[in-house]
């Protein structure tokens, strides 16, 4: 078995098994604490505008998916943005594209710091998104899947008029996609680029082009996945397909095809793309530096590829 890029997420076969989300305290409208005050008996923080901060990198899929969601609903002034250094040092996410090198409203140098003012304990991967109390400095959440959700129920006070409803009020059909493309697409990238075994690779090779043609049959005849409204589904799958050929073709080996090669998933991402919230937000000089300058035991140079021309995303 090869030298695996995080050891302990490793598993016998070679497979790559993500770590759990720490912190998952939730910003929540029932929260029972006044203004001011921390999470109340069952963690929940007061939702605030102006309180909290969502720390990303931009080259980060997961936190790619709060930084659109924020900007489509509207809560930019409500909720704060630190972008980090999307390459790391040995202290991992750094304010470094901060004047002085510090996040000027947390005034901290890492997201570590932050991590363990939070849990002294906490030894695992320090993970963007992240959001942190400005009042406390405390880590609030790194529990992405549920960051996005609770910015479109729990916030709505706060959302721009004419935000889209990106969670719909039933559902079931949206958390099953969720699933599948999480497990399959988001996640199954990163299980094709860490394995460190032919049958773990290849598993989630299969997986992941076999639901991409699923999806690429499910786009035949609908603007979004669940029809004709933009839902937070939507965002999840194109955080993925945005890296798709400048990162996951040849750095995680997931090259069976390109994305410009499904035509109703590639007309579709650049459909998503062409919105300000999206394109606005991608930047693919800090994804690929992100990707192929850290991950060291894939990309040993530290080499990063010229191509491809994002011109292709404007066409
Ligand atoms: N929180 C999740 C997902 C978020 C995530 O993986 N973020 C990446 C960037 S895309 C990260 O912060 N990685 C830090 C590291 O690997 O040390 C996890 O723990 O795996």
């Amino acid at each position: 078995m090869r030298r695996a890029q995080f050891v302990a997420e490793s598993g016998s076969n070679g497979e790559w098994k993500r770590q759990g989300n720490r912190f998952t305290g939730r910003i929540s409208r029932a929260a029972t604490s006044s203004p001011g005050e921390g999470p109340d008996d069952q963690g929940r923080w007061p939702v605030e505008p102006g309180r909290y901060r969502l720390v990303v990198s931009l080259a980060c899929p997961w936190a790619h998916r709060a930084v659109i969601v924020r900007r489509l609903l509207g809560l930019d002034d409500a909720i704060g943005l630190a972008v980090v250094d999307p390459i790391r040092d040995e202290r991992g996410w750094r304010f470094t594209l901060d004047p002085g090198s510090r996040d000027p409203v947390l005034g901290i140098e890492y997201l570590s710091e932050a991590y363990r003012r939070t849990d002294p304990a906490y030894d695992g991967r320090v993970t963007v998104p992240a959001i942190v109390d400005t009042t406390t400095g405390l880590v609030v959440t790194n529990d992405y899947p549920q960051i996005t959700l609770d910015l479109s129920t729990e916030w709505t006070d706060h959302h721009r008029p004419g935000a889209p409803q990106l969670v719909p009020a039933d559902r079931a059909e949206m958390d099953t996609l969720i699933d599948d493309i999480y497990r399959d697409v988001n996640n199954g990238v990163y299980r094709c680029g860490f394995a460190t075994g032919q049958e773990a690779y290849e598993a989630a090779y299969d997986a992941l082009f076999a639901r991409l043609d699923l999806l690429e049959q499910r786009l035949a005849d609908r603007a979004y996945l669940l029809g004709d409204e933009l839902r937070e589904v939507d965002i999840r799958l194109f955080t993925t397909l945005v890296r798709f050929d400048a990162v996951y073709h040849g750095h995680f080996k997931c090259n069976r095809n390109k994305l410009t090669e499904f035509p109703n998933l590639w007309a579709y991402a650049r459909r998503l793309y062409q919105l300000p919230a999206f394109g606005e937000t991608v930047d693919f000089d800090q994804i690929k530096r992100h990707y192929y300058v850290t991950h060291d035991t894939i990309n040993p140079t530290g080499i990063v590829p010229k191509g491809p021309d994002p011109a292709v995303w404007l066409g």
